[in-house]
């Protein structure tokens, strides 16, 4: 499907092909380092990602924001203008980043705030020192007034578009995408940023704003830097957040002609369904048989900034860190998957859920520390450096290009499938799987990379021999710390 869009795009304009995410060839995911500061980044893309197989990194907003008081996380999502100054770092800082992700094969996406400006607080300061007065909608650092915005109404009703698209998010004071100049403004930020190197946009809000309108400024941005190893003509990899659970005036696929859209109903399912409030078996449809977007247009997850903490949408279910065992397990199911383009999420810990980051008094945002065994620390969790899930990146890399085969399931809540001949995964959500099953790999002893990893040529974790034929003996006790056991073509000893 990817490949017929590609010839789509090659004979279309090119406004129109924002569908590939510009990863290296060998890499397929991203991690979004929410919150962390540019210069971890860069550190984190040479010291970890790149070694791991992570093909790019999603930043937190990096225009400059109202500093709202105690500092809460959501303050990044009130742009004040479209400097760089926030409290991940400033443009020297994003430049030395972009460098040196796109150096070794960590591409950059920018999560873009192009719907609204701040809330209304009257007079405000931002992160890089500009001022705006909010309550009359000046905000000088752009600069952008009154009549660029739309009116004053609030969304009250998701029913009914022209109230969604109009009107102000939570008070967010609402731009007119429609207007001209306030286009202009937006080309020329997302242009800074192709400029310097990133490779594709998260659009926040993106249900928000008028498909029309998103279409004309994406249209007119930049192909993506040569200087930086992209080959020419490469679009920026577009992302929408549209929230789309059904039920509303607004549906995901008034998005996709635009570039990939989040697809909120995979981030719901999986955590109902490793909950236990579904069967293991019922996921043979897993994709579009379940009512999600195409799988070329839909981007995944099983939990991001918003929902892991009750904002957004998703409910009760929704899995994360505080739930480590099912969430690893989703996570693991979402990556051996052929399904979708994926996004893995790295989280600081709360139990407020309004904290900001780890910061010290002045609210400088205090860097992870890095413990022996590859976790971190200073109150960050780094689930993209748990081993069951960057080895599932790795697995997800070496499966690529490849279709799910010889689907296997108990009718209950055990499953098995191969990827091709490339990698073969089971899981368990309730009771032990101990039998010979079909694991599609050529003949060998296959390291488990769940239970542990390939590390310096020994397994350090449960070991499964194939045979000619591709039949092995799977062990999965149902008390193991993961119900899942992956192997593959890359972890053979
Ligand atoms: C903050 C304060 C506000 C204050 C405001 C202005 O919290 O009290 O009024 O500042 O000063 C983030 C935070 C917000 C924060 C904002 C600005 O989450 O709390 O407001 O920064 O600082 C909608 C949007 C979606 C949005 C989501 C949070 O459609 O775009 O709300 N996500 C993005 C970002 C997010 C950010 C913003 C947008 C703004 O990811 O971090 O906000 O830049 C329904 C609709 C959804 C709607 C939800 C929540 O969902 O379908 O479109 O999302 O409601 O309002 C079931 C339904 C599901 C439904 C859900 C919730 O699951 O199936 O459809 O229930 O009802």
């Amino acid at each position: 499907m990817l490949r017929l869009l590609i010839v789509v795009c090659a004979l279309a304009t090119l406004a129109q092909c924002q569908f590939n995410t510009n990863m290296w060839d060998n890499r397929d995911t991203m991690v979004h380092l929410f919150e962390w500061k540019f210069s971890d980044v860069a550190d984190e893309c040479e010291r970890f990602l790149q070694h791991k197989g992570y093909g790019g990194v999603q930043l937190s907003p990096v225009s400059e924001n109202a500093i709202v008081d105690k500092r809460p996380w959501w303050e990044r999502y009130q742009p004040i203008s479209y400097n760089f100054g926030t409290r991940s770092g400033g443009e020297s800082e994003f430049a030395d980043m972009t460098k040196r992700c796109n150096a070794v094969g960590v591409r950059i996406y920018v999560d873009v705030i192009l719907n609204h400006m701040t809330g209304n607080w009257g007079q405000i300061t931002g992160t890089a020192g500009s001022t705006a007065d909010s309550a009359i909608k000046s905000y000088p650092a752009v600069p952008y007034s009154a009549p660029d915005f739309n009116s004053d109404c609030a969304i009250t009703d998701y029913n009914n578009a022209e109230n969604v698209r109009n009107c102000e998010l939570v008070g967010l004071r609402d731009l007119h995408q429609g207007s001209e100049y306030v286009r202009g403004k937006m080309v020329d930020f997302l242009n800074k940023l192709v400029n310097l190197g990133v490779a594709g946009f998260r659009i926040d809000a993106a249900k928000h704003m008028w498909p029309g309108d998103l279409e004309v400024i994406l249209g007119r941005v930049n192909n993506l830097n040569t200087d930086y190893g992209f080959p020419s003509g490469a679009r920026p990899y577009v992302y929408q957040e549209v929230i789309d659970l059904g039920g509303e005036g607004i549906s995901a696929k008034e998005y996709t002609h635009i570039g990939a859209v989040t697809e909120f109903k995979h981030s719901a399912e999986i955590g109902r369904v490793f909950r236990g409030k579904d069967q293991l078996t019922y996921l043979n449809n897993w994709g579009t048989g379940w009512g999600f977007l195409p799988s070329d247009v839909a981007f995944i997850f099983v939990d991001n900034h918003d929902n892991q903490r009750g904002h957004g949408a998703g409910g009760a279910d929704i899995l994360t860190y505080k739930d480590s065992k099912q969430y690893k397990m989703a996570i693991a199911f979402m990556l051996a998957h052929p399904f979708g383009t994926t996004r893995v999420m790295s989280s600081f810990a709360f139990d407020d859920t309004d904290a900001g980051p780890p910061a010290d008094g002045n609210g400088n945002i205090i860097s992870p520390g890095i413990n022996y065994d590859d976790t971190c620390s200073n109150g960050w969790v780094c689930e993209h450096r748990w081993r069951q899930i960057y080895n599932m990146v790795g697995f997800r890399n070496a499966v690529k290009g490849t279709e799910l085969n010889d689907w296997w399931s108990n009718g209950a809540q055990q499953i098995a499938f191969c990827r091709g001949g490339k990698g073969f995964v089971a899981f368990t959500n309730g009771g032990s799987i101990n039998q010979d099953m079909q694991t599609c790999l050529p003949a060998g002893t296959y390291c488990d990379v769940i239970s542990g990893g390939l590390v310096d040529g020994q397994c350090t974790g449960k070991t499964v021999n194939v045979g000619d034929g591709g039949m092995g003996y799977v062990s999965l006790e149902e008390n193991e710390d993961d119900g899942v056991l992956a192997i593959h073509v890359n972890a053979k000893l």
